[in-house]
């Protein structure tokens, strides 16, 4: 495995998209660690099928509107947000950079962007929190055994984490062909620091080896999880609504519309697709988060029409991170924020709390 190809010190003045992003970062990577990023599962139509819903949805433009005091201000768990993109939780940030999720927890800070740290960082939960005073959630896997579980919680909430996000849609890795095709294997000195008093899974040939199953969580990990920890938990990897309803139902903060970014299972249907029959049937009785194929501010604000609080924006992080470091996750939210504005501007919304339906075609 090669190191990345060194940050630039200057963002070059061609980049001024995500898509830009992209492709510079694809370029710095190392092939296999491109793959481990950029791939999804299977025949990767679910990862295809984020992107392409995004663009067949029409935008209703409105003219002439009143904008004085225009703002994209979002409130969350009682924290106002100056908008409404938050960094997606993802795994290994050093592959990427050699600061890993420092520079990205100061790039994220300097936009003001919450940022959700994963539970397979690459640097430890502490040095994360501590690096910026930007608000920071945390995510984690549950398993069947809970003391580690317990003590994970206990330590991001020592750190001033503010809630805890749940993922749910990978108890087991998807079948990721182009991952397996590249031979991704994590380099020396990038590792999950967080877990190593994780007691180590099975190895299991199959996932319904019953020593695999034995690990795996259930609704009612989610209750002790709320039982034992004071900050909102939301639940990550949602796309029915009736799953939803059941969160809801048993006391859960929030959901997040996703399907890893098409990593999991391939052809489930695009996280747009699903968005609005998940928060139909949550009713605003708690935040509806969605992430999986943001690359544009357009694609923003159809997300919050379709029911969206907020999104989460993956991949275009870990881009940004390639190319400059801090400044390149700054430069990417930066870029993905003015877009909304604008967006919002052309299609008559000044706050946030105005986009709805009306603003599509
Ligand atoms: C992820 N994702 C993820 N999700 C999670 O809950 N915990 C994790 O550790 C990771 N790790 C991870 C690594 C990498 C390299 C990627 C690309 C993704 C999923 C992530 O949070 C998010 O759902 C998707 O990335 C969103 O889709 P986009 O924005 O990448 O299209
Ligand atoms: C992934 C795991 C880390 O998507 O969630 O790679």
């Amino acid at each position: 495995m090669s190191a990345p190809t060194p940050p630039y010190d200057r963002i070059p003045p061609e980049i001024v998209s995500l898509d830009d992003y992209e492709a510079f970062a694809r370029g710095r990577m190392d092939p296999a660690a491109w793959a481990y990023l950029a791939g999804g599962a299977a025949d990767e139509l679910t990862l295809r099928a984020n992107r392409e819903a995004y663009g067949r949805i029409r935008l209703r433009p409105r003219v002439l509107g009143d904008f004085r005091g225009a703002n994209t201000r979002v409130e969350l768990f009682g924290r106002t947000f100056a908008h409404p993109l938050l960094v997606a939780p993802m795994a290994f940030h050093r592959l990427a950079h050699p600061q890993g999720e420092i520079a990205t927890a100061f790039g994220a800070a300097a936009l003001e962007a919450g940022m959700v740290v994963s539970m397979q960082a690459s640097v430890a939960l502490e040095e994360i929190a501590a690096a910026t005073a930007g608000p920071k959630w945390f995510q984690l896997y549950l398993y069947a055994e809970r003391s580690f579980t317990e003590s994970l919680v206990r330590r991001a909430e020592a750190a001033g984490y503010e809630a805890l996000v749940v993922t749910v849609d990978a108890p087991v890795h998807g079948v990721r062909n182009r991952e397996q095709r590249a031979g991704f294997r994590l380099p020396a000195g990038v590792e999950p620091v967080n877990l190593r008093e994780m007691p180590p899974l099975p190895v299991c040939e199959s996932p319904f080896d019953p020593a695999y199953l034995a690990t795996l969580p259930g609704w009612d990990s989610l209750a002790w999880l709320k039982s034992i920890t004071r900050l909102p938990v939301l639940l990550k990897g949602v796309l029915c609504a009736d799953d939803a309803a059941r969160a809801v139902a048993e006391g859960l903060d929030g959901v997040i519309v996703s399907n890893h970014g098409g990593r999991t299972l391939d052809t489930l249907p695009a996280a747009i697709d699903a968005l609005p029959r998940v928060a139909e049937r949550v009713a605003g009785r708690v935040p509806v988060l969605c992430d999986g194929g943001i690359r544009r501010g357009t694609d923003v604000l159809k997300a919050l029409a379709l029911g969206a609080d907020a999104v989460l924006l993956g991949r275009p992080v870990f881009h940004g991170l390639s190319v400059a470091g801090a400044t390149g996750v700054a430069h990417v939210l930066k870029i993905l924020r003015t877009e909304l504005e604008v967006a919002m501007l052309l299609a008559g919304c000044p706050t946030i709390g105005t986009i709805d339906r009306r603003v599509l075609w």
